[in-house]
Formats: structure tokens, sequence, C-alpha cells
């Protein structure tokens, strides 16, 4: 059992949570649903300029983001498929530390060498109530966190394989984002580099 570190008001942390046998049950598990729903590069709202990072979804709802905006979809946007369902292994870590009503989301980003995920703030789900639960898997990366202000202090912390974070409560709305990952940390993900496992209610 590994214990919780609440990093600031609101935000949790535990420390390799999955161990590396859970972490590669993990990661055939979504390399596996990643055939029915694969990944695909997202644009910004507006100018159309492509993520850094790849990304699909599992669970009844994904989140999306094109020209048009971001916003949650029953389908993939590319297959026009449903998303497949969310696996065990997550739901369990959803129901154990998230409670409330069940996940509708899992957001799952896929950084390469050389990407990143500029400052933001996860709020285009109705149930703000509901906390964000995330698993890392893969490389090392350098995580920042503020508060629901874009300009106030912010925190680093190295987020590694098999590390969990939750963000509920006072900090459900702070901003957040990924400066860099440490290519050739880890020997998980085939190809290298880090997949980010993100859990929401949506409704
Ligand atoms: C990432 N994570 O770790 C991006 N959002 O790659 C997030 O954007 C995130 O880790 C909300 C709650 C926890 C997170
Ligand atoms: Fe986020």
């Amino acid at each position: 059992m590994v214990s919780r570190i609440e990093i600031a008001p609101g935000v949790y942390f535990w420390r390799e949570k999955f161990n590396r046998a859970a972490q590669e049950k993990l990661l055939q598990d979504v390399l596996a649903l990643e055939k029915q729903a694969p990944f695909y590069r997202p644009v910004m709202p507006g100018n159309g300029k492509p993520f850094s990072v790849e990304e699909t979804n599992f669970g009844a709802l994904g989140w999306v983001s094109d020209k048009s905006g971001y916003r949650y979809q029953p389908r993939h946007p590319v297959t026009d498929k449903p998303w497949p369902a969310i696996p065990p292994t997550l739901t369990d870590l959803w129901n154990e530390t998230a409670d409330g009503p069940e996940a509708e989301c899992c957001l799952v980003n896929l950084y390469r060498a050389g990407a990143r995920m500029g400052l933001h703030q996860d709020k285009d789900e109705k149930a703000l109530g509901s906390p964000v639960v995330s698993v890392s898997l893969g490389d090392d990366a350098i995580f920042r966190i503020g508060g629901a202000a874009r300009r106030g202090p912010t925190k680093s912390l190295k987020l590694a394989t098999g590390d969990v974070v939750m963000f509920g409560g006072p900090a459900r709305l702070a901003y957040h984002g990924i400066d860099r990952i440490l290519p050739g940390t880890s020997t998980l993900v085939p190809g290298g580099g880090r997949l980010n496992l993100t859990l929401r209610r949506v409704t």
C-alpha cells in the first residue's frame, strides 16, 4: 500500500502506486485498446496548430480538440467509432481514489521525445465536483502545478513511471502542464517516451 502525499491543498500524489509488473500489465491493456482507437494528433482551436502530443481516449466520452474548440464526444474523430471501455485496472484506481460517480473518460496522452503540454486547467467537464486522477507510464516528466490563476506561483514535480496524481476540491481548477520529458529514463514504452492516462467524470 503506497501512501498518498498532499503536495498542495487538493493535490495528491502517490509515488510508484503501480509497480513494474502492474505498469507492464497496464501498458499491454493500453496498447491493445489503441488498436481499436489509434493515437491521432489533435490541433489547437482557432489556429489549427498540431499538438506535440498524440491522443486517444477510453470510456463513454472522449476529450477532443480541433479548429472549432475543445469538447467531449462519444466517438473517435478519425475512425468515427465509439471509444473502447476504460480498462478495469483504471476503473479500480478511480473507485479507490475518487469518491463519487464512475469515471466517464480516460484521456490518453502520448509524449515522444520533445513533446510537452502547456499550462492549462481541466475545465471542460460539468462535473467539477469530481476530481481528475492521472497515471504516468514510461519516461520521467517535469510537471508544473500552480493555482487557479494563470499567473500565480508554480511548483515543479518530477513524475515517474507508475506515479499517480489527483486534483480535486480546492485544486480542481489549478493550472498545470508538462514542461518536458526526460528521454531514455524508462524502458517501459516501446519506442521510448511517456504515456499519461487521465480519468475524469464529465457529466
Ligand atoms: C500529463 N496531465 O501528466 C498531463 N490533468 O501528461 C494532466 O494534464 C493532468 O496529470 C489533470 C489532473 C492530473 C493531470
Ligand atoms: Fe490536465
